[in-house]
């Protein structure tokens, strides 16, 4: 049943709540997310930025991952963000405020991919990006004609003045992030990797603001050094470097993420720009895992020349790395190690290879039979969900444990960041704090560990 207010039609202003639930390692409570590693999230500052103009609203944004929720919500409509580890946690506050008569909006990329599980727990789901049917669900409810699903268009663009409203980040608890300049020029990916959830849940784009909005967002920031969140900025080469070149006259200082098809001109230009760090997805050591996963365009016998080049231009590397292929033996961890500890990635991170519902990998998985539980609480890229091929869960999530634990050691983290306090100085305080977040996460991970071994 959808349901909206008694007359049918929205009177009055609207009260309005979006949230963004707690997961089992992101949580205000008890979580392992310390503060240095926390930067705003765009979702629902964007969200509350596409309310109509014509609809009066007040609204609040509740993140559980920075603070309690109040026990109720005084609230006619709430809108809430899903991934797959804070799904079991949205579905239960769904149950709770739909009960208090509030009626429940339920997006994000879990929604997206298992539509009709999400539908069962809210009073309408919206999938895919949102800018355009958002808009469309409150002009709906404040008539009275809700309807139960909203999808994206398949010619969704990011190029029309409605969908492009600076996020209202003045909504946010500025107290419990590390910075609020956190922006996105483009959406979506080209590649179209096993294991990831960009292309299963929003195709392949990739979506493009104006390069001259998202100057202005920054500019009314007054950013000196923000990030940007977008999955691949490099992914069309004319874009990023129109963008970058914009960047080059604002003199701030820049962090984000791109694949390993680095070239030096790019490198140079995204360093002149003020690029100082960027994530990059390695994944792997081994050529066989990345071309199983679909990831054969990274070359791992030239990640060590792309780490020496990018320190060359004092860009620092967030390097991340997945664990448990079918290729991984229990000797994965060590290489792994030496790699990461003689290479000198300033920021390494190691996930559990995860199959996230609606993912090919997923769908390989189930079809053999190695999927171990259905918990999305324990899809968070740190917990074992499936059956590895060459080792047991317990190895693989012993093994990755370890490694945290090593890399982040008081002398791992000297080694690999010891060229940093020569060749980049300016920076070092930066490195140092990000790795001691890491650290603490490191040393908590154990907390929170189950494996799912035997038990399906
Ligand atoms: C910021 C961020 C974080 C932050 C904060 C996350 C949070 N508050 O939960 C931190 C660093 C803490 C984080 C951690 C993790 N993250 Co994260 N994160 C992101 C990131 C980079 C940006 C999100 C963002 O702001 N996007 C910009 C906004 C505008 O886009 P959007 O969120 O997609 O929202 C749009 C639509 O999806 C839709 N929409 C979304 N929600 C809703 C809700 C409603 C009601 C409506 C109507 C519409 C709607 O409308 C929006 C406008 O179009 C995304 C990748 C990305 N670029 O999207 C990954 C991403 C969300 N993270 C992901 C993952 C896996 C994780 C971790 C598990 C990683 C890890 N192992 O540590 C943890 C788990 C954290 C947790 N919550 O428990 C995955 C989620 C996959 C999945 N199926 O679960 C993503 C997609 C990255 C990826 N490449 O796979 N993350
Ligand atoms: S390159 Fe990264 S964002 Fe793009 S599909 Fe692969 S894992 Fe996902």
């Amino acid at each position: 049943m959808i349901r909206s207010r008694a007359d049918g039609t929205a009177q009055g202003r609207l009260r309005m709540a979006l949230v963004s639930p707690k997961g089992p390692l992101y949580r205000h409570r008890g979580g392992i997310f310390r503060k240095s590693l926390r930067a705003a999230p765009l979702t629902l500052t964007t969200l509350a930025a596409l309310i109509p103009p014509e609809i009066e609203a007040d609204v609040r944004i509740y993140d559980e991952g920075i603070e309690d929720l109040p026990e109720t919500l005084e609230a006619d409509l709430i809108g809430m963000t899903v991934i797959t580890g804070t799904a079991p946690r949205a579905y239960e506050l769904a149950a709770r405020y739909r009960a208090a008569g509030s009626v429940v909006i339920l997006g994000g990329p879990h929604i997206t991919l298992q539509p009709e599980e999400a539908a069962q727990h809210a009073d309408a789901i919206v999938t895919g990006y949102a800018e355009y049917t958002w808009p469309q669900l409150l002009r709906d409810y404040v008539r009275g004609a809700l309807q139960a699903r909203y999808d994206m268009a398949p010619d969704f663009d990011l190029t029309r003045p409605e969908a492009l409203p600076f996020p209202r980040r003045e909504l946010l608890q500025r107290r419990g992030y590390k910075t609020l300049n956190t922006f996105e020029a483009t959406r979506g990916c080209i590649h179209t990797c096993d294991f990831c959830v960009v292309p299963s849940a929003w195709g392949n784009g990739p979506y493009q603001k104006p390069v001259a909005h998202v100057v202005d967002d920054i500019r009314r920031m007054g950013a000196r050094r923000l990030i940007f969140y977008d999955l691949n900025l490099i992914a069309n080469t004319r874009y990023a470097q129109e963008l970058f070149e914009a960047l080059i006259p604002l003199k701030v200082q820049w962090f984000g993420l791109a694949t390993t098809l680095l070239g030096d001109r790019m490198i140079e230009l995204m360093a002149r720009s003020g690029c100082r760090g960027l994530l990059i997805g390695f994944e792997s050591l081994s050529r066989d895992a990345l071309a199983g996963v679909d990831k054969g365009f990274n070359r791992p016998d030239r990640y060590e020349d792309l780490v020496r080049r990018l320190h060359a231009h004092r860009i620092l590397i967030n390097g991340t790395f997945v664990l448990g292929s079918d290729v991984d033996t229990e000797s994965a961890f060590d290489e792994l190690k030496d790699f990461v500890l003689s290479t000198g990635i300033d920021l390494p991170r190691f996930a559990v290879l995860t199959p996230f519902p609606g993912t090919p990998l997923f769908r390989q998985m189930e079809q053999e039979d190695r999927i171990l539980t259905r918990d999305w609480s324990l899809y968070d890229g740190q917990h074992v969900v499936f059956q590895p091929a060459r080792m047991s869960p317990e190895t693989l999530l012993a093994g990755h444990e370890r490694i945290w634990r090593e890399v982040y050691s008081a002398r791992g983290i000297l080694r690999r960041t010891a060229a940093r306090l020569r060749d980049n100085l300016a920076l070092y305080p930066l490195v140092l704090g990000a790795n001691m977040g890491y650290r603490f996460y490191a040393n908590n991970l154990s907390r929170f560990y189950s494996c799912m071994g035997g038990a399906a």
